[in-house]
């Protein structure tokens, strides 16, 4: 077996694509748990793996990769079965859309750092830091319903687990931790309820991993 190494947290919706990955491929990793809420993301031997200081970071064979989108690719072109994408260029590419609304126009919304800033800098209370999730994640939602509309089948697209269920399944759950109303976008809760009960979600999910904490666990 490859020796890979994934740092990551339970909570982390960017490393649960990884994991994720990961268990679709039947790859053992040894799990290293970064505790962002403690700040070891900033500590220096971390920052020596992730100079950007967030989750996850693989290491593969002794090489660092960080940023779950370059880890995804290298996963999928050095182990590639099962391929993550279709095999036709047009899917492929529109695969990457998806990936890409989650990553850049939802995901940074409810990350940690920006939340942290609105706290520290502006004051925001609870309520105020849900309203701003929910305003900028209300967009990218409504585009995927649509998009999705001409792909989906049990999954984003089709019948299979693609790279873009990765991406929209931990953000819908970062979603429902920010209180948005996900009751309107139909189609992507049924994709979130089929992705709930694939295997390899399952062990990817934040309330199996070694560092849930006991009252996130799942019984
Ligand atoms: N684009 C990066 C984002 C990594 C990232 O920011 N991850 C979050 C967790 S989901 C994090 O580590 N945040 C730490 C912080 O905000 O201090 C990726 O996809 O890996």
């Amino acid at each position: 077996m490859p020796h890979l190494v994934l740092y990551n947290y339970f909570r982390s919706s960017t490393s649960f694509r990884v994991r994720a990955a990961l268990h679709l491929k039947g790859l053992d990793f040894e799990y290293k748990p970064v505790n962002l809420l403690k700040g070891e993301q900033h500590l220096p031997q971390y920052r020596n793996i992730n100079p950007m200081g967030g989750v996850p970071a693989l290491v593969h064979k002794e090489k660092v990769i960080s940023d779950s989108t370059a880890i995804l690719e290298y996963l999928n072109e050095v182990f590639p079965e099962p391929n993550l994408f279709p095999e036709d260029p047009y899917l492929r590419a529109r695969v990457r859309e998806v990936c890409e609304i989650v990553n850049s126009s939802m995901h940074p919304y409810g990350n940690l750092k920006v939340l942290q800033h609105l706290t520290v800098a502006h004051g925001y209370t609870h309520e105020q830091k849900d309203q701003w999730v929910q305003k900028w994640t209300t967009q990218g939602l409504e585009a995927l319903e649509t998009i999705l509309s001409n792909f989906a089948g049990d999954y984003c697209f089709g019948n299979r687990v693609t790279m873009a269920d990765l991406y929209v399944f931990p953000q819908l759950i970062t979603c429902q931790r920010f209180n948005v109303d996900l009751s309107k976008y139909s189609l992507l809760m049924k994709i979130f309820k089929n992705c709930e009960y694939h295997p390899d979600f399952i062990k990817a999910h934040l309330s199996n991993q070694i560092d849930t904490p006991e009252e996130l666990r799942k019984s």
